[in-house]
């Protein structure tokens, strides 16, 4: 199976220190919600780094469908959602034989261990969450589950001895709450957990809305003109590109503050062609062509993806299968963490 251009050596790691020793097989981890397909954010940002660490690193990759129950879902959507995410992140590359991946609802320890994570966070902590802030401003319902979302993703990453987390640069802040609550933790009832780094990509860490180039590429805002969907049919794709906000000079230029619509473009055909964004201005005096070049990239990266996609399709129970085994898998590594963190803080043996 072929490798992406640019990968584990592309990355930034975003924090200093680990308490564990590093190893070639270190043990990474990364979850993505099943909330409605994925974007072209997704696969450049995090997904298209857990398919190159599956091959030198123990990669275990979770379906976060409880994080998904933090906004009110209907429960047949969130069912095919689920499907569909497994088997798009299959088709994307990702292979149960290896790395594990599974459903995180399958495994109740990331729920029970939620729990010590929400007795270990502070209120004034999570009140600092960005994502908290802007998800649940101007909302008519903002449930508890949203507040303690990063506590519930604490225990996802610590219930696995997680060393490194590939993610987007949005989830950076959650990394460092999570950082912290391991650390405390420890310091209160004794060495527990390892104390987890974020793998943030160099190039694709931040994919922007096409329209609105200032606010993140995301599928929850809908702004389908402005997000790419990995399931988008090809021709629409071209279109969403070619009409791409720019600005109105014509100068091609990495600027993110003064040309936020021009660097998004520089940005998604480097980290398509693992290139610098700055490198990739160098080729360009006009946004016509660039817009054109970004198009094809864009469009040759997923033709194979949507081909395998509907491959795996025509076998759900297959992909349901693979899930039961991914599962069986966590929670024979999930099990001793979770003794160790309830024996460290106190509760009985059961
Ligand atoms: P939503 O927009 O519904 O909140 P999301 O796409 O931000 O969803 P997930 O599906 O859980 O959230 O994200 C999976 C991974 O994709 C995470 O690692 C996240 O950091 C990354 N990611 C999300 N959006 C972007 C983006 N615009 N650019 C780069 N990476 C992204
Ligand atoms: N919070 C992340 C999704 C997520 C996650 C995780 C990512 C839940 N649990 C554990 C990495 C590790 C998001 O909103 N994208």
């Amino acid at each position: 199976m072929a490798k992406w251009v640019g990968g584990v050596e592309t990355y930034l790691v975003a924090s200093v220190t680990m308490s564990s020793t590093s190893t070639a097989q270190a043990r990474v981890f990364s979850g993505i919600k099943p909330t409605g397909g994925v974007h072209l954010g997704n696969l450049l940002g995090a997904l298209r780094n857990w398919v190159e660490d599956q091959y030198a690193h123990d990669a275990v990759y979770c379906v976060v469908d409880l994080h998904a129950l933090t906004v009110p879902q209907d429960p047949a959507e969130l069912r095919a959602a689920t499907i569909e995410l497994a088997h798009l992140l299959m088709a994307i590359g990702l292979d149960s034989e290896l790395c594990t991946l599974f459903v995180q609802s399958h495994v109740p320890a990331h729920a029970e261990l939620a729990w010590l994570m929400e007795c270990t966070a502070s209120f004034g902590e999570l009140r600092r969450m960005t994502q908290f802030k802007d998800k649940s401003e101007g909302s008519e319902f903002v449930s508890a589950g949203l507040f303690t979302y990063p506590a519930l993703m604490a225990a996802d990453i610590l219930l696995y001895d997680a060393e490194r987390v590939p993610v987007g640069d949005d989830q950076r802040q959650h990394l460092e709450l999570t950082r912290d609550v391991a650390i405390r933790f420890n310091s209160r009832y004794g060495d527990t957990f390892v104390v987890p780094e974020a793998a943030i990509p160099r190039a694709g860490a931040r994919v922007m809305d096409l329209q609105e180039p200032t606010n993140k590429m995301s599928k929850s805002d809908d702004t389908s003109a402005g997000c790419i969907m990995l399931l988008d049919d090809l021709d629409s794709i071209e279109k969403k590109i070619k009409r791409a906000v720019t600005d109105t000079d014509s100068e091609v230029r990495f600027d993110i503050a003064g040309k936020p619509g021009v660097s998004n473009l520089l940005s998604i055909l480097g980290a398509a062609t693992g290139r610098e964004p700055e490198e990739v201005a160098e080729g360009y005096s006009q946004y016509g062509p660039l817009k054109a070049d970004t198009a094809e990239a864009v469009i040759e990266m997923l033709r194979p993806i949507q081909a395998r996609f509907t491959e795996l399709a025509t076998d759900p129970g297959e992909t349901a299968r693979l899930l039961e085994v991914g599962a069986d898998k966590a929670r024979s590594m999930a099990h001793p963490v979770l003794a160790r963190a309830r024996q460290s803080i106190g509760l009985t043996a059961r």
